[in-house]
């Protein structure tokens, strides 16, 4: 029974499975809610759309982003960090909704991390074809967070390595639904996306869509 007040989700309780030291994948976290984060998605589009932002060296980057919550991750010409406002609207990012919060929060918590609220939702779409080089996440105010990642639309090969540049690195296939909880010893390793699989699906079409949550601020 649940109790008064209490909001149902439909969470699936999977195992947590460890991916390497401090980082779980929770498959299918969020598949029952995949409709209600999709149009999520959508309502801060429409505020704050896509867009493929250019590197400080001037390449532009394949995959399309934006953002949500107090701080939005951007690249430009002046380098890699977090802003307040949204560079094509000088207005501050859409707010991060509540339902996003809840469902990364509860992550995080199932995975060990008791008390991790976001600031920052960096929202990446990927076709098939495009990829992410191999990098650190770099630019938060503190690495004593975890980052949480949900995956939805098509199939995706992640790879992640050591903190150190060209170490061993595993490959994790993500699906649609699946979050995964990155923290200590493993926030710091190098990560990338090497392959988005082809394919239909019914809710994204021909896109993956990642949301990474992050502590960016104080
Ligand atoms: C492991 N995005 O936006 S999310 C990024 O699927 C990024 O769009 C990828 O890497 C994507 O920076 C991967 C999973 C992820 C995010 C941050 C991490 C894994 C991580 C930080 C440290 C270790
Ligand atoms: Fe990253």
């Amino acid at each position: 029974m649940m109790s008064q007040g209490e909001l149902d989700l439909g969470l699936p309780s999977p195992e947590p499975r460890a991916v390497a030291p401090g980082a779980w994948l929770l498959p299918g976290w969020v598949r029952n809610q995949d409709q209600a984060l999709w149009s999520g998605v959508q309502q801060v589009i429409a505020q704050s759309p896509w867009r493929q932002m250019k590197t400080p060296g001037g390449r532009s980057i394949q995959v399309s982003m934006s953002s949500c919550g107090d701080l939005g991750w951007i690249s430009d010409a002046r380098g890699y960090r977090y802003s307040a406002v949204d560079p094509m609207s000088q207005k501050p990012w859409p707010a991060m909704p509540a339902l996003f919060f809840e469902l990364v929060q509860r992550a995080a918590l199932r995975a060990g991390y008791l008390d991790f609220s976001p600031d920052s939702c960096l929202i990446n779409r990927y076709r098939p074809g495009m990829t992410m080089g191999m990098h650190q996440d770099a630019d938060e105010a503190s690495d004593a967070h975890p980052i949480v990642s949900l995956s939805l639309g098509l199939d995706a090969a992640f790879r992640f390595g050591s903190e150190r540049r060209g170490g061993p690195a595993q490959t994790l296939r993500l699906a649609h639904g699946d979050a995964v909880v990155w923290g200590g010893e493993s926030r710091r390793c190098y990560h990338g996306i090497s392959r988005v699989y082809p394919g239909h699906h019914p809710l994204l079409g021909e896109h993956r869509i990642n949301l990474t949550f992050r502590r960016a601020g104080d």
